[in-house]
């Protein structure tokens, strides 16, 4: 495998989410010293399939968790920008040690992070149905509500779990969300008793973020970022508001970590072979017959968290030049190729003209969005079973086109290619 440099690595998800990023980072994690998160929290889902020396196959998510802790010589940090739901955090660590992987040790949050509660989750499901007919489709996790209190500087954040006002602020939070959606059914004492006592049992787990991370990098530690959702999904670049809360951006690894901004040596893009998207918003290349269906079922396209049917379509180039426009990849992973193995043609969006005219970057304006004529280029199919090659050799000719007509659209290389869910099918290009 090509070498990780000294530094941090950069993992991020080029589309709308799901690309398989847990996959690169569980193989590039073996490499790595620490694995981190920088943003959002449990609505990521990332599944990790490992294939033991036996041939036996276990199927790893992971939600909160950085991917990167399969490897044991690796240790995870989530950083200052993550909102961490710590009950659900404990329940993956107890889920990951039940499957036999030792964690506990390797795990350190930052004192900054902000906490998600049980409120934010329950305001989370009362604005979806607020917005009816126009709900972002969230994964109710509470994400979008915790990032509001963090932003209207009212927020709990881990280290408050240690402070004597910690009740009392938090009885303020959950007043707050009653006068503004009504009295909802929430146990506020019940829920304060139980953040007290997860309080200790996350305290040998808590660290100065930002020194952290700056002593891994000072003393030569290779640091491996794992990206959550990805950049259409971005607060600021996204499909807003069909977005989620957090950077999920080339910024949020500087703001969610606490790093200068020349720490960053790498930033690998996972773009999927195809395109999907789960909940609700603008896909302009989403496939609503016969290719959507083939795409969902072949790919087995389900959200890791909610088990939501992903939408489906073609590869959008348009989305992915401007994905590379703001995150600077300085390589790609394509995945899934291995999905296309069945269609005559592949179609790829190359451009959107709106009234005739072709347009540059991508609308931030989603009426405009609207009225987008996508303009496809098709590439012959290569109609080969491709989840056995090992090597970019042993790819059909069509196949190598795909990739070469990518790299050459996007002026990226693309550095691995996914064959199949397995850590061993995963090609390397260079
Ligand atoms: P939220 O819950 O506030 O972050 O939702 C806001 C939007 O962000 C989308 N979103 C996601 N999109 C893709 N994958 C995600 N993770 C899960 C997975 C999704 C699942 O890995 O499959 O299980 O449904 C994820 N998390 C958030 C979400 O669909 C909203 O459009
Ligand atoms: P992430 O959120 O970007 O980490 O991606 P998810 O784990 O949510 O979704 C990606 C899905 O595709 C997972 O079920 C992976 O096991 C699977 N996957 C990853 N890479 C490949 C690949 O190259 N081929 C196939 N067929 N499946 C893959
Ligand atoms: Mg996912």
């Amino acid at each position: 495998m090509a070498s990780s440099p000294q530094g941090v690595s950069v993992v991020l998800g080029a589309q709308w989410g799901d690309e398989g990023k847990g996959k690169l980072v569980d193989i590039l994690a073996a490499e790595a010293d620490i694995c981190a998160r920088c943003a959002g929290g449990n609505n990521a889902g990332h599944t990790i399939v490992v294939k033991s020396p036996q041939g036996e196959k276990t199927t790893y998510a992971f939600n909160l968790l950085p991917s990167g802790l399969i490897n044991p010589q690796c240790k995870a940090f989530i950083g200052s920008g993550v909102v961490v739901h710590v009950p659900s955090l404990f329940n993956e660590l107890d889920t990951l040690e039940r499957k036999g992987l030792k964690c506990a040790d390797r795990l350190f949050i930052s004192d900054r992070a902000h906490l998600v509660m049980g409120f934010h989750q329950i305001v989370d499901g009362l604005k979806e149905i607020e917005l009816g007919g126009s709900s972002i489709g969230t994964t109710k996790r509470g994400i979008g509500p915790a990032y509001s209190s963090k932003a209207s500087r009212s927020g709990l954040r881990v280290h408050h779990l240690y402070d004597p006002s910690f009740p009392a602020k938090f009885r303020k939070l959950v007043e707050g969300r009653f006068k503004r959606y009504g009295q909802f059914e929430f146990d506020t004492e019940g829920e304060i008793e139980m953040y007290l006592a997860f309080a200790e049992r996350l305290r040998p787990h808590v660290v100065d973020g930002p020194t952290f991370i700056h002593n891994a990098i000072k003393s030569g530690k290779k640091v491996l970022v794992e990206g959550a959702n990805a950049l259409m999904l971005d607060i600021d670049y996204g499909t807003y508001p069909y977005v989620t809360s957090s950077a999920t951006a080339i910024g949020g690894v500087v703001t969610g970590l606490g790093i200068p901004p020349f720490a960053i040596k790498r930033v690998v893009g996972v773009v999927k072979a195809y395109t999907t998207r789960v909940g609700g918003g603008p896909f302009p290349t989403e496939d609503l017959e016969e290719v959507g269906h083939t795409l969902q079922e072949v790919g087995a396209e389900y959200g890791v968290v909610t088990g939501r049917r992903r939408r489906c379509g073609w590869l959008d180039l348009v989305v992915m030049r401007y994905s590379t426009m703001i995150n600077g990849y300085t390589s790609l992973n394509l995945t899934k190729l291995d999905v296309l193995d069945g269609f005559d043609e592949i179609k790829v969006a190359t451009g959107y003209k709106i009234d005739g005219v072709e347009i540059e970057g991508f609308p931030a304006d989603l009426d405009r969005l609207a009225k987008v004529e996508v303009q496809y280029t098709t590439l012959p199919g290569w109609k080969k079973d491709i989840s056995a090659s090992t090597t970019h050799e042993d790819l059909p000719d069509n196949a190598k086109s795909y990739i070469k007509f990518i790299e050459d659209f996007l002026g990226v290389k693309i550095q691995y290619v996914g064959v199949g869910p397995g850590r061993d099918q995963n090609l390397i290009l260079f």
